[in-house]
This record gives C-alpha cells, sequence and structure tokens, in this order.
C-alpha cells in the first residue's frame, strides 16, 4: 500500500481523458488500494486514477466518514439519469476553490469491480454527485467546467494563484536539473 501524490491544476494529466482498464491484474487491485489509502489521508470523499497521474478509468469513493466504506469503480458508465441536484463542491486538485454545481439527483451506473466482474448499482445524493464529479475527472472534466463564465470569474484569483504556483515549482525542478514530465499518454497502459 502506498499513499499517492494528488496532481492540482493546472496539471495537463487532469485534462487528458483516461484510458479504459483492460486488463483485471494484481496490479490494478494495487492502484485500487492505494487509491482508497490516499483518499483516506485526505478530507474527500472521492478520488480517481487520473488525479494521481494514472490514466485509466478507475475512481473510489467513501461516503462514511469514518473510512468503513470504499467503493471502488472501474470503467464506470452513467446509463441514466433523473432529477436534479445543486451541491456545493470542492476537488483536491483545486484547493481553495467551491462552488455549486449542477448535477443529476440520481444516476444508475454499471461498472467493473477489481476482478473484472460488471456490477449497476443506482445511487442518489452525494453518492450520485460524487460519481458525476468523478467520472467527469476520467473525461479530463473539472467541476469549475460546469459553472457559467460568470460564475467562474470568481474564482479567477484561486485559479491564477495555482498557475503560478505550478510554474514556480516546474521552475525550480529546471534548476535543479529534472527533465520535465513526459507526454502524459505514454502512462497509459
Ligand atoms: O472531496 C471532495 N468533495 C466533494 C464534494 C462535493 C462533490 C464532489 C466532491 S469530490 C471531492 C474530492 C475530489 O476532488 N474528487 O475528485
Ligand atoms: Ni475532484
Amino acid at each position: 500500500m502506498a499513499r499517492l501524490p494528488i496532481l492540482e491544476y493546472p496539471d495537463e494529466r487532469l485534462r487528458t481523458p483516461a484510458a479504459p482498464v483492460t486488463v483485471f491484474d494484481a496490479a490494478l487491485g494495487s492502484l485500487i488500494d492505494d487509491l482508497v489509502e490516499t483518499l483516506h489521508a485526505t478530507t474527500g470523499i472521492g478520488l480517481c486514477a487520473p488525479q494521481t497521474g494514472e490514466l485509466r478509468r478507475v475512481l473510489v469513493m467513501d461516503l462514511s466518514g469514518d473510512g468503513s466504506a470504499p467503493q471502488a469503480y472501474v470503467n464506470p458508465e452513467i446509463l441514466s439519469r433523473s432529477g436534479l441536484a445543486i451541491v456545493e463542491e470542492s476537488c483536491l486538485s483545486l484547493p481553495g476553490v467551491a462552488a455549486k454545481v449542477f448535477r443529476s439527483a440520481r444516476v444508475r451506473v454499471r461498472a467493473s469491480d477489481r476482478t473484472g466482474r460488471s456490477f449497476e448499482r443506482d445511487l442518489e445524493g452525494m453518492h450520485a454527485v460524487c460519481l458525476q464529479h468523478e467520472s467527469d475527472h476520467l473525461d479530463g472534466k473539472l467541476f469549475t467546467d460546469r459553472l457559467s463564465a460568470l460564475r467562474r470569474l470568481r474564482f479567477r484569483t484561486a485559479l491564477a494563484a495555482l498557475e503560478r504556483k505550478a510554474s514556480r515549482s516546474a521552475r525550480s525542478r529546471e534548476a535543479a536539473g529534472v527533465r520535465a514530465t513526459p507526454d502524459p499518454r505514454q502512462a497509459v497502459r
């Protein structure tokens, strides 16, 4: 088990659609365990593989509040949706930003578990909202993309601060002689 680093905006890997999982092996199981461990080390309720630089369609959620109910979804597909939920969202990859987002109140999702066994589940409330937030990540989308341009303006300062933070650390990596990150698509297996 290992705790993985969480990428922050504007890292390009957060904008890259993740590849479907085709091999259900021990490495996938380890990735799921690491995602759960990493999630439990935060205050978050969900986490997906691309947020840790693994561009694969894997997400985990735990809404128990005490770490007792982790769930994993591999290759999740939203089969149907209904209702409207407007909930304040935040994102581990966008520290300092929180906003209400329009989502579906209920979703039916099909996914595979870590062994490759397919299942379908009906989610509602925060489970439904979280699943939609994480599915967006798998497509390279962030919750700020779902705000109107006017409401996005409110976060300009926080986003600009994260952009400055990223270019500062890129410059110090360069000064230390570390090569720039390779093309993120090379990470897809
Ligand atoms: O911790 C998180 N809280 C949250 C709140 C409302 C809707 C979605 C979320 S997910 C987020 C963790 C995260 O960034 N997952 O990608
Ligand atoms: Ni997020």
